[in-house]
C-alpha cells in the first residue's frame, strides 16, 4: 500500500469538516504509517472561513499531514485525489419541495463527478455524505464515469446510532452488537435491519425481546435522530457525522472480520431485488480492496415491506433527477 493518501473534501469549512479534518491529519482514518495530503474545497464566500480552518491545522502540527490545498476550483481540488469525501451540499430551506433540493444539488454534484471523472486519480473511492446522499452519489456516479466499485454513499452514522440504542436496551457495550446493518436510502424510510443484528453472538431479537420497542421506538428513534440532535443541539450532527465518515473508510479499506458486515450504500447490482444501478444501503463486506455486497440475508414479510419501501423512495429519485442522468 501507498505511504501517501490524497483526500479531497468539499465543505471543508462547514461543520463536519471542522470535526473531520483533524481525525484524518492524525492519522485516525488511514492510519498511522500514511501520509496525508489535503485538498480542501469550498465556495468561495467560505474561503476566509476555510483559510482559518487551515492555520489551526497548521497549530497541531500533525506529523504525518504533508499538505494541505486549499481552492474552490473542483478541478484543482480533486486533482490527484485517491479518495473524494463529498460534505458539502446546499441543505433545505423552509418552503423547499424534496425535488427542488434533488434538483440544486443534483448541479453540484454534476459538476463535482464530472472533476472527479477528469481530475482525480481512474481508481479514486467516492464517498459522498452530502444530503440527500444516495441520489447525489448516483448522480456523481453518472457524470465521473467511475464504475460501481468506487461510489459509497453513508449509513455509517445510522448504523452507529442503531448499535447504540441496542447496547444500551441490552446493557451490553457496543462492541457486543453486530450485523447492524442499514438498509436502503439514509432518510427516514431506512430499515435498521435489527432481526438480523447479534449481540454477543445471539440474535438481537432473542436477547431484546420488548417487540414493542423494537419495532417502535428503537426504528423511530434512528430514523429520526438527526431531527431530534438538531432539535437538542440547535445544529445538525456533526462530531458523530465526521466520526462515521472515518468508520466508514476504515472499515472499506480494512478486510471485514468473518462473519460480519457493516453499513454503506453501493451502486445496486440487483441485489434482493433492489433495481440496479440505485445506490442502496447494504450490508457490505471488504477485502481490504474491493467491496461486495453481502448475500443470503433472510427478510421476513415485514422487513421485506420495509426494504420495498425504501427502494420505491430511491426509484422515485431516480426518477425525480432523471434529466440529469442523460
Ligand atoms: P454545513 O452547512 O456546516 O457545511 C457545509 C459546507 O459545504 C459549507 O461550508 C458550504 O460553504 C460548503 N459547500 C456548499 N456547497 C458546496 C460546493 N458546491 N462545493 C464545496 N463546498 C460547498 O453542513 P454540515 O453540517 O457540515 O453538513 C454537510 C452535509 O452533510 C449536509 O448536506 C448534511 O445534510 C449532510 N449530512 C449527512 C449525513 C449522512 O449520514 N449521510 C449525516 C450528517 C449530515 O446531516
Amino acid at each position: 500500500m501507498s505511504n501517501s493518501v490524497r483526500v479531497a473534501i468539499t465543505g471543508a469549512a462547514g461543520q463536519i469538516g471542522y470535526a473531520l479534518l483533524f481525525r484524518i491529519a492524525s492519522g485516525q482514518m488511514f492510519g498511522p504509517d500514511t501520509k496525508i495530503d489535503l485538498n480542501l474545497i469550498e465556495l468561495e464566500q467560505a474561503m476566509g472561513a476555510l483559510n482559518g480552518v487551515k492555520m489551526e491545522l497548521d497549530d497541531c502540527a500533525f506529523p504525518l499531514l504533508n499538505s494541505v490545498t486549499m481552492t474552490s476550483d473542483v478541478n484543482e481540488g480533486f486533482g490527484d485525489a485517491d479518495w473524494s469525501l463529498l460534505v458539502g451540499a446546499v441543505p433545505r430551506k423552509q418552503g423547499m419541495e424534496r425535488a427542488d433540493l434533488l434538483n440544486i444539488n443534483g448541479g453540484i454534484f454534476t459538476t463535482q463527478g464530472k472533476a472527479i471523472g477528469a481530475n482525480a486519480k481512474p481508481n479514486c473511492n467516492v464517498l459522498v455524505v452530502g444530503n440527500p446522499c444516495n441520489t447525489n452519489a448516483l448522480i456523481c456516479q453518472h457524470a465521473s464515469g467511475l464504475p460501481n466499485e468506487q461510489i459509497f454513499a453513508m449509513t455509517m452514522l445510522d448504523q452507529n446510532r442503531a448499535t447504540t440504542q441496542l447496547a444500551q436496551k441490552a446493557g451490553v457495550s457496543v462492541s457486543s452488537v453486530k450485523n447492524m446493518v442499514i438498509w436502503g436510502n439514509h432518510s427516514p424510510t431506512m430499515f435498521p435491519d435489527f432481526f438480523n443484528a447479534s449481540i454477543d453472538g445471539v440474535p438481537a431479537t432473542e436477547v431484546i425481546t420488548d417487540d414493542e420497542w423494537l419495532t417502535g421506538d428503537f426504528m423511530k428513534t434512528v430514523q429520526q435522530r438527526g431531527s431530534a440532535i438538531i432539535k437538542a443541539r440547535g445544529a445538525s450532527s456533526a462530531a458523530s457525522a465526521a466520526n462515521a465518515i472515518v468508520d466508514t473508510v476504515n472499515q472499506l479499506v480494512t478486510p471485514t472480520p468473518e462473519g460480519e458486515a457493516f453499513s454503506v450504500c453501493v451502486p445496486s447490482d440487483g441485489s434482493y431485488g433492489v433495481p440496479e444501478g440505485l445506490i442502496f444501503g447494504y450490508p457490505i463486506i471488504s477485502d481490504g480492496l474491493i467491496t461486495q455486497i453481502r448475500q443470503g440475508t433472510v427478510h421476513s414479510d415485514a422487513a421485506a415491506e420495509k426494504v420495498k419501501i425504501t427502494t420505491d423512495e430511491l426509484a422515485a429519485e431516480r426518477d425525480a433527477v432523471a434529466a440529469l442522468l442523460q
